[in-house]
């Protein structure tokens, strides 16, 4: 049989054209081939290049995450300790009567504030989003509390509010093949997609002659790839580097003096700093390379490559930047586009990690409307403020929420936590010092988990509730941040057992909790007011139906998006959002919080747990924790192809296993102060020396004395924040040592 042949569907299977949507770094097209209800093959987009959007090996594989025998089919009750996974089968109706009268328990006797609403990304779609549908039920039950940062990005949202005055900067990626030099900063997007055709319009850049770099502790598949060179350096050290690049382009009088007098404030400031004449201590490419252990040519070369090679891109990626002091890093980065006149214009990159589209079609969601939570109603409005104080007088730090439930008021946090609903996440996997989550968890009065499957945080819950997969039901998702799309998840399969979507969960929880006017609409009814809803899709989509049946509706740029243009074209008509209008190397809003750790200017910054911490000598190795190639963070953690490809490892250069007598597939124990993990490891010099990686995501699993032989990178990391509020998951020192 031909190739051509095998692809045509017989009479009796159908081909529906859906999507999933994971957190996942990109949107793909896929074609379900579905035979008497059941999907026997998914396919990747067949639109010609360069529109094509190719699926990566996780949808790839989606049949063995869709139809896992460990699937969660009916709600269950817990009947063992938190934690032991011990539960038995209940009914739909005991389930949400017990969720509503603990709800109208804990209401009554604490106050709305003691109800816990914790969301994540497990769901990015319009109306079956977790998030948004218990959002909309508890504000119009008298409200709930909630936490603040987003655990990807929030040091870089803080920076790029600081300098910039938005969120959205970014190009779209065919804009790179404009680019004669493009650095791959703490960026890998063979790994993580950053949008789905980063990598095709990276190869086409690269067959057109672009130099790549990659400077980042690990060789990456990017740098693998495209880099003409990879640059190791030490986790949380890249703003020393940053900034003696600086010096070089001052020294050598390669910035461009012109785009910063034009289009920036408080580059002298910045200045004084680098050369010294603020501390006297100048920034040399010597005083970096101690710090970074990058060699002081290999900084000066890639100064004068930067500045002089027009235009080019840096891509500094959010890894760098989800530390402890990560919003240096991104203010940094930000701050070199500026000094090489690489803002605004095609070919360059303004910097900022986020890389989403200035429109809005493209990163924002329309979503179920959510009426104001009133457990917030006194708060103060913190659009625009840098102050993380402020933001967090109501809400409680993502990375803290364990915290929280342990210490509530008496902590210093907004409320004492009674009742929890972990929405769309795998929290005690996914945030800081895991082992100490575990024992938080322990103390809430009330926990309910709606899920696919029994993950960690599942083990936990008091009462479990089934939910639909993505082709189980019609939605609407938009890409990751690039495009320009949008999709239409098509419901493929009938759900499983008794699943529901958090939305049915919502609309059936809603009466039982004298919430009556919950819901009046349909699913389509709902959709087709979503769309028309938002300004950009009801322009983009004339035809509602023809967008649900073909699944996808491609919109033709005129030219590459590039985030500023207008403002670099025309600043008198455009100014920057931000307070001066321009870029703002230096932020009077950050001078006014007056906090060292936040400086006007953008620094490097020692900080906890770096190689300067005496606990270094107890604990010599910098853990960073990427994400799985394999899984969306712990999400398809037991789909057996991807299993397979790539097991969870923790990655060690040969030095550092040769001085602890560690050979490939040894167990090895890796374990600082919070915990313990026994996994085996992967010697290979695609990491440098000083450095382990465990990908984020492995299942926690403590055998009987705490040490946990799932792989579970949070084990290790600490729950804590950065100044402007990044989650510090890449800061952590360890020890490594042979055996179990
Ligand atoms: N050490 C370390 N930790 C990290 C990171 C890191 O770099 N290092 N990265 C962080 C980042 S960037 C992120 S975004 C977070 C992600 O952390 P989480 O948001 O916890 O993401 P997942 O682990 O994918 O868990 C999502 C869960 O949602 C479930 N789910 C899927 N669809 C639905 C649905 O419709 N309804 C419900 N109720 N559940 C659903 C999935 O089964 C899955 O268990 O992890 C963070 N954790
Ligand atoms: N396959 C896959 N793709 C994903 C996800 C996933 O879980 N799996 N998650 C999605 C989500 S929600 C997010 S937020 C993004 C995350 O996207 P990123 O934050 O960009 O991803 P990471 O893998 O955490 O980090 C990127 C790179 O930074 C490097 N790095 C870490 N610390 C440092 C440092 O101090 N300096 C330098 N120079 N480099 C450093 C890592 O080695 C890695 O190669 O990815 C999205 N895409
Ligand atoms: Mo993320």
């Amino acid at each position: 049989m031909s190739a051509k042949e095998k692809t045509q569907p017989s009479r009796s299977t159908k081909v529906i054209t859906g999507a999933t949507a994971h957190d996942c770094g990109g949107r793909c097209p896929l074609k379900f081939h579905v035979k008497d209800g059941v999907v026997i093959r998914i396919e990747g987009d067949d639109a010609p290049e360069p529109q094509q959007l190719r699926a990566c090996l996780r949808c790839r594989a989606y049949r063995q995450f869709v139809y896992h025998p460990a699937r969660l089919k009916y709600p269950l009750k817990r009947t063992g300790a938190r934690g032991e996974g011990k539960f038995e089968r209940i009914s739909w109706d005991e389930a949400l009567d017990t969720i509503a009268s603990e709800l109208k328990r804990v209401k009554e006797t604490y106050g709305n504030s003691a109800i816990f609403l914790v969301i994540g990304g497990g769901y990015l779609a319009a109306l079956h989003s977790g998030p948004a549908v218990m959002a909309r039920l508890l504000s119009m039950f008298g409200g709930y509390t909630t936490h603040y940062g987003n655990v990807s990005s929030e040091g870089c949202i803080w920076a790029v509010t600081a300098q910039y005055g938005t969120t959205l900067v970014g190009n779209s990626r065919e804009d790179l093949l404009n680019s004669r030099l493009i650095i791959m900063w703490g960026w890998d997007p063979a790994k993580m997609i950053s949008g789905t055709n980063t990598m095709f319009h990276l190869i086409q850049a690269k067959e057109v002659g672009a130099k790549i770099v990659a400077v980042d502790p690990i060789y990456t598949d990017s740098a693998a790839a495209l880099a003409d060179e990879w640059i190791p350096i030490r986790p949380g050290t890249d703003t020393a580097m940053m900034i003696s690049m600086a010096y070089v382009m001052v020294k050598d009088n390669l910035h461009d003096e012109l785009f910063l007098n034009k289009y920036t404030i408080g580059f002298d400031q910045f200045k004084d700093y680098v050369l010294g004449t603020e501390d006297g201590l100048e920034k040399t490419p010597k005083w970096a390379e101690a710090i970074t252990g990058v060699p002081s040519a290999t900084i000066e070369r890639l100064a004068t490559e930067y500045a002089t090679i027009k235009p080019a891109a840096l891509m500094d990626g959010m890894g760098p930047a989800r530390s402890a002091m990560g919003e240096q890093f991104t203010r940094c980065a930000m701050t070199l586009a500026a000094m090489t006149g690489n803002v605004g214009i095609p070919g360059g990159h303004a910097g900022s990690g986020l890389m989403g589209l200035p429109v809005g079609h493209m990163f924002r969601s329309p979503a179920i409307p959510v009426p104001k939570n009133p457990v917030e109603a006194a708060a103060p409005s913190v659009r625009g403020s840098l102050d993380l104080i402020r933001r967090l007088v109501y809400r409680i730090h993502t990375n803290k929420i364990f915290d929280a439930m342990l210490t509530g008021k008496a902590g210093g946090y907004p409320a004492d936590i009674k009742f929890v609903w972990f929405c769309c996440n795998n929290f005690l996997n996914q945030l800081g010092n895991t082992n100490k989550a575990a024992e938080a968890l322990k103390k809430p009065e009330f926990i309910v988990v709606p899920e696919l499957f029994m993950t960690p945080t599942a083990k936990f819950a008091d009462i479990l509730l089934p939910v639909s997969a993505d082709i189980e039901r019609n939605d609407l998702t938009r890409p990751w941040p690039s495009g320009p799309y949008y999709m239409y998840i098509n419901k493929v399969i009938e759900p499983p057992g008794e699943c529901k979507s958090d939305f049915e969960i919502a609309c059936e929880l809603a009466p039982r909790v004298g919430i009556h006017d919950y819901n009046d609409k349909t699913e389509d009814e709902w959709l087709r007011l979503l769309v028309s809803l938002a300004p950009d899709m009801a322009k983009d989509i004339p035809d509602y139906d023809k967008f649900r049946s073909e699944g996808i509706h491609r919109v033709k740029l005129p030219q590459p998006i590039v985030a500023f243009r207008e403002q670099i074209e025309d600043p008198e008509k455009n100014p920057f959002p931000t307070p001066s209008g321009k870029i703002e190397i230096y932020s009077q809003r950050a001078a006014e919080i007056n906090n060292p750790l936040c400086p006007p200017i953008p620094k490097y910054l020692g900080t906890w747990e770096d190689l300067n911490d005496p606990l270094a000598k107890k604990y010599p190795l910098q853990l960073i924790t990427a994400h799985p190639k394999v899984r969306a963070h712990s999400t398809m953690h037991d789909v057996p192809w991807l299993k397979e490809l790539v097991p969870q490892r923790l990655w060690i250069n040969p030095a550092d296993a040769e001085a602890r007598g560690i050979k490939d597939g040894d167990e090895v124990m890796l374990f600082n102060d919070r915990g313990k993990v026994v996994i085996p490891a992967w010697i290979t010099e695609r990491i440098m020396p000083g450095v382990v990686c465990l990908y984020e995501g492995g299942w926690y699993q403590p055998d009987d004395k705490g040490i946990d032989r799932g792989g579970c990178a949070n084990v290790l990391t600490k729950d804590e924040y950065s100044a402007g509020g990044a989650s510090t998951l890449n800061t952590a020192l360890v020890q490594v040592r042979k055996g179990g």
